[in-house]
């Protein structure tokens, strides 16, 4: 038969789905950080998120439910008179544009083997898609980097405030699972974080997952695979658990063959 998989009723492979932020580029240490405090200053608020405090504040994903996080929970000494809500919402759309500047005339370095896969998966007819807490207009500087065209790479593009739950919340990938038509079993995920892991866990997608210096010590329990990154021909991989996948790069072939073996 012509595909003995589905004889063991396993699935074929029809798409990838793929985090951004810490995943297709590392931006989180100096372009979203960064993008915060510039909106702080903007605004009068005598705030400054350090790379340690911004590295505790990932816990909280989405940049809205962050600044609450700090402003309620953490320093609420520090809280802007007024409603907060508006606050936030004012601080957030500053943020916005201020990340928009810092990419300005700059192409974003996207991570090592993500342009090569995504590459490859787009010639071999499989679906892409994005499932992101990021804002979409994040995007474009990051799409721009793939090629004029990048944002048609993708058959779904959810991000930001497309469902009410952020990650750790499955929603965004059920969304993207729904929207592409296809089942968690013909699918994987990519990710960079513990919260990105359990949101695509959650949503039943066996998960690769690249570390960042942000994320490496977070716990992975679960993920089909971690790595330093994807890796190059001629920039190695670093297996990082639970499979050794024998190859100094993640191509198609590999993530079918993991795919394959998770039956
Ligand atoms: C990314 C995030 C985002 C960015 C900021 O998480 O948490 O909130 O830090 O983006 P993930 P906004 O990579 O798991 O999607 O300020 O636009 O929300
Ligand atoms: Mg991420």
């Amino acid at each position: 038969m012509a595909n003995q998989t589905k004889e063991r009723g396993a699935k074929t492979l029809r798409a990838l789905i793929f985090d951004v932020d810490g995943t297709l580029a590392d931006t989180e240490r100096d372009l979203h950080r960064v993008a915060f405090n510039q909106a702080f200053a903007a605004t009068g608020i005598t705030v400054f998120w350090d790379v340690d405090l911004y590295g505790q504040l990932l816990a909280v994903t989405g940049g809205k439910e962050r600044l609450a996080h700090y402003f309620t929970k953490l320093r609420p000494d520090l809280k802007p008179a007024g409603n907060l809500e508006a606050a936030i919402r004012h601080l957030h759309a500053e943020k916005t544009a201020a990340f928009a500047r810092l990419l300005t005339g700059t192409e974003v370095a996207l991570r090592p083997g993500v342009r090569r896969l995504l590459k490859e998966a787009r010639a071999a007819g499989l679906q892409l898609a994005i499932a992101t807490t990021t804002t979409r207009e994040n995007l474009a500087p990051i799409l721009r980097a793939l090629g004029d065209d990048g944002a048609q790479w993708f058959a779904v593009i959810a991000a930001g405030d497309v469902v009410a739950r952020k990650k750790p919340a499955p929603d965004v990938y059920q969304y993207v699972l729904a929207t592409l038509a296809v089942e968690p079993a013909e699918v994987i995920a990519f990710e960079d974080s513990e919260n990105g892991l359990r949101a695509a866990r959650a949503a039943g997608l066996p998960t690769v997952v690249t570390v960042t210096d942000y994320t490496r010590d977070q716990d992975f329990t679960g993920a089909l695979v971690v790595v330093n990154h994807l890796g190059e021909p001629d920039q190695p991989l670093t297996p990082l658990g639970p499979a050794d996948i024998g190859m100094p790069f993640i191509n198609l072939a590999v993530l079918q063959a993991l795919h394959r073996a998770r039956g």
